[in-house]
């Protein structure tokens, strides 16, 4: 086995700006002392976004706040037909909306939703799918929209892993009824904390200002119950930076991303994500699967971490299988998400990740696997 001695390996680590750029950035805001509340930065960000989305952009705190807004600016009623291979907040987000989860399986390939899948579930009582863009790939969206236009559904992306990605020539942000992007630390793209919504419908825009901002439209003037979830001027300040070296962002880890599928690729007992004809990805994250399942990939990840390593089940256990849903939700209707969540683990990944770590990480999963 290798030195446990040597540095420590983060999942991901956030790329930032030179420090120079950010202060420049918020200069201004020190003048102004126009800290939130839709100011001048906020205003510029959704400009620019909006340009490199190709869609209309609603700006909030977080990713998991714009998903909840959307569900209530489409004030959608019963169930919402979604994958349980995902992060908490697309459950979460369904179910403290007031809505129903309805699980999908999803395509064993690639942990995306199965639009095969997703006929026999709908009932008079569904009003909307939620698929997710896992690890920056592209849900099938040419079937999932068709299918939501023939039953008059609403179709919103959770395109958390997904900022950059396009299929052919459409950004991701143009397909469905709205997508929701997440501008986490841990994500290709980032602010922080930070989120924001794309779509075409100016009637879900005007609703998702009112509903980000306590439902106010003027100093006496409250016309529904919305929260606060505004983004702030210095988490659109960094968003303005970072806008300026994405793609550099996302070629570093294309580059990467290649260097662990030739050490990876062709060893046995493992599976690598398949690339999808057509799509552009973002090489957000980089699971590998395990056929054996999860005896092999817990010997895998526990070594890593023995080694300092830090790798992530995303996404195990299953959203359905959580302690806080226990008894609520039917696991055996969603059998290869069931088998992922037992094979997958994420490998580290960001920009600035040497060569020489991808080595030592490659060889720790070789040898582990290797040997059993
Ligand atoms: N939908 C989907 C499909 C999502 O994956 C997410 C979020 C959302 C919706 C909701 O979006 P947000 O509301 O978060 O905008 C992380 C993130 O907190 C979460 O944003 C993300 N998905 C999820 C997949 O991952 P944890 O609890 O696994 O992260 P944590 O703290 O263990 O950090 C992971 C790695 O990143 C570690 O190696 C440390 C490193 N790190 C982390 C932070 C916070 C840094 O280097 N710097 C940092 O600032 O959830």
């Amino acid at each position: 086995m290798h030195d446990t001695k040597q540095q420590p390996i983060e999942l991901t680590r956030p790329s930032l700006p030179d420090m120079t750029e950010y202060i420049e950035e918020i200069k201004d805001l020190w003048e102004s002392r126009f800290l939130t509340n839709m100011g001048v930065k906020h205003r510029q960000f959704a400009t620019a976004l909006s340009e490199k989305l190709g869609a209309r952009v609603a700006l909030f705190t977080n990713g998991h706040l714009a998903l909840e807004a959307v569900l209530a600016a489409f004030d959608l009623r019963g169930e919402v037909i979604t994958t349980p291979f995902t992060f908490a907040s697309t459950t979460h987000a369904i179910v403290r909306s007031g809505l129903e989860p309805v699980f999908c399986d999803v395509d064993p390939a690639t942990g995306l939703l199965d639009p095969a899948r997703i006929e026999a579930l709908i009932t008079n009582r569904t009003s909307a799918i939620l698929p997710v863009h896992v690890y920056g790939q592209a849900c099938d969206t040419d079937a999932i929209d068709s299918i939501a236009r023939r039953y008059g559904l609403k179709v919103i992306y959770d395109a958390a892993h997904a900022f950059g990605v396009s299929v052919g020539d459409r950004p991701i942000g143009s397909f469905g009824d709205a997508s929701v992007f997440s501008f986490h630390a841990t994500k290709v793209f980032q602010t922080a904390e930070g989120g924001a919504v794309t779509g075409r419908d100016p009637i879900l825009f005007d609703r998702l200002d009112l509903l980000k901002n306590f439902g106010i439209t003027g100093p006496e003037s409250v016309v529904c119950c919305g929260g606060n979830a505004k983004m702030n001027e210095f988490q659109a300040a960094l968003g303005l930076c970072n806008l300026r070296h994405i793609n550099d962002e996302i070629r570093l880890r294309e580059l990467l991303v290649s260097r662990y599928h030739t050490w990876l690729f062709a060893v046995p007992g493992i599976r690598l994500l398949p690339i999808q004809p057509d799509v552009r990805s973002n090489y957000a994250y980089f699971p590998v699967f395990f056929h054996a399942g999860h005896e092999a990939r817990d010997a895998v990840y526990l070594e890593l971490r023995r080694q300092g390593i830090n790798c992530r089940k995303y996404f195990y256990p299953l959203t359905s299988s959580f302690a806080c849903y226990a008894g609520r939700f039917d696991l055996i209707q969603t059998p290869a998400a069931q088998a992922l969540a037992g094979q997958v683990l994420c490998l580290p990944l960001y920009p600035d990740l040497p060569n020489a770590d991808i080595d030592r990480i490659c060889a720790v999963v070789r040898e582990v696997r290797l040997t059993r």
